[in-house]
């Protein structure tokens, strides 16, 4: 894999930095992640209130947008505008067909009750059936119709109901794909990455196409993931700049110039994983980050979706197209 260069992104200050989007729309460097996250009403009004997030990202399939939405209305009669706020939800597989994706959307909206999403993204790209099981059963997991439910997921722009769309897991292949046809562009291609996978070949081909990378689980995901907090290169960077390995690992992930959406339930560590504007991470610390050793993503799908079924996915390396799939170890 290619060494990828830092970002020309150099805050100067301590204030939240954040990125400019194709649509001209901006989007904040760091966000809260809400996956597993419990009830995480309190932890999303700390976030906005206290530490200073301007941008949480969630999902239908996380089954907790009641209460982010109640974080967020709350920080909202606190008196912070919504128009600071950049709120990112994301189209469940079982609705990925182009009649169900408004009714999907206006759902969303209804349990997280600001008026527009800042950001919609297809969360999988494949459609559930119905009633599937986790992992699904033989036939359970189906194609979907890229191209219908782009449109669908268009219109929802033209119509102000979302400010911005995108995708998240997708390949190289299925992203050439939708550049084909889409009228609108992505305008964020969100996926796992941190020092542990890298994903330089989606980050080049997003950058070569002007679509903004959002890193999910820029600290190696939770329970069952890639323990990159303690890592011995992100211990020593971190012990080297006096900063946490969380904050080593959110800034390395905004000086690739992608913005990264740390998830935490902990108001201790929600604070921290934003203190990380202000300084930087020297060339030669950045490129040991870059060197830990790389390990396929701990988001596979394995666990998810996929236990040999029978078409059109018939395992999970199909799912990536293979694309990448050969790397499998450190
Ligand atoms: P992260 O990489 O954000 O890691 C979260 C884990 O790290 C939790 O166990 C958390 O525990 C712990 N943690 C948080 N901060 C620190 C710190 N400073 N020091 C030590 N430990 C810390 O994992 P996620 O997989 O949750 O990814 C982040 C977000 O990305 C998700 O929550 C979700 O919003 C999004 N996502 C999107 C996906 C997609 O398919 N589009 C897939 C996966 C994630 P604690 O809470 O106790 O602090
Ligand atoms: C099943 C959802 C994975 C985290 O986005």
């Amino acid at each position: 894999m290619t060494e990828m260069a830092q970002a020309t992104f150099t805050p100067d200050d301590e204030k939240v930095v954040d990125f400019r989007l194709p649509s001209g729309h901006k989007i904040p460097a760091v966000g809260l992640g809400t996956w597993k996250s419990g009830l995480p009403r309190d932890s999303v009004f700390t976030a906005i209130v206290e530490a200073g997030y301007r941008h949480v990202d969630t999902a239908w399939e996380y089954g907790v947008q009641h209460e982010v939405g109640e974080g967020i209305n709350s920080a909202i009669h606190a008196g912070v505008e919504r128009k600071a706020l950049f709120i990112t939800s994301k189209l469940w597989c079982t609705e990925l067909t182009p009649e169900r994706v408004r009714l999907a959307l206006q759902n969303t909206l209804q349990e997280l009750k600001p008026d527009y999403l800042d950001l919609y993204l297809i969360h999988w790209p494949f459609h559930l059936k119905d009633g599937a099981s986790r992992p699904p059963k033989a036939g359970d997991i189906l194609d979907f119709d890229m191209e219908g439910v782009w449109e669908e997921m268009e219109k929802l722009v033209n119509d102000d109901l979302v400010r911005d769309i995108g995708v998240c897991n997708f390949t190289l292949k299925k992203l050439h794909k939708l550049l084909s046809f889409a009228k609108i562009k992505p305008s964020v291609c969100q996926m796992e990455m941190h020092p542990g996978w890298r994903n330089d070949k989606i980050l080049e081909a997003c950058n070569k196409n002007g679509i903004h990378v959002t890193a999910y689980s820029p600290l190696g995901s939770q329970e069952g993931g890639r323990d990159l907090i303690h890592d011995p290169i992100v211990e020593r960077v971190a012990r080297k700049l006096n900063k946490s390995p969380g904050q080593v690992l959110v800034r390395w992930a905004i000086q690739r110039g992608t913005s990264a959406i740390p998830k935490s339930s902990n108001y201790e560590r929600i604070k921290e994983n934003i203190k990380v504007f202000g300084w930087e991470i020297p060339e030669e610390d950045f490129q040991a980050l870059c060197s830990v050793p790389q390990q396929k993503r701990v988001l596979n799908g394995e666990s998810l979706f996929v236990n040999k079924t029978d078409g059109p996915y018939t395992n999970v390396a199909d799912i990536w197209d293979h694309e990448d799939y050969d790397i499998d170890g450190p």
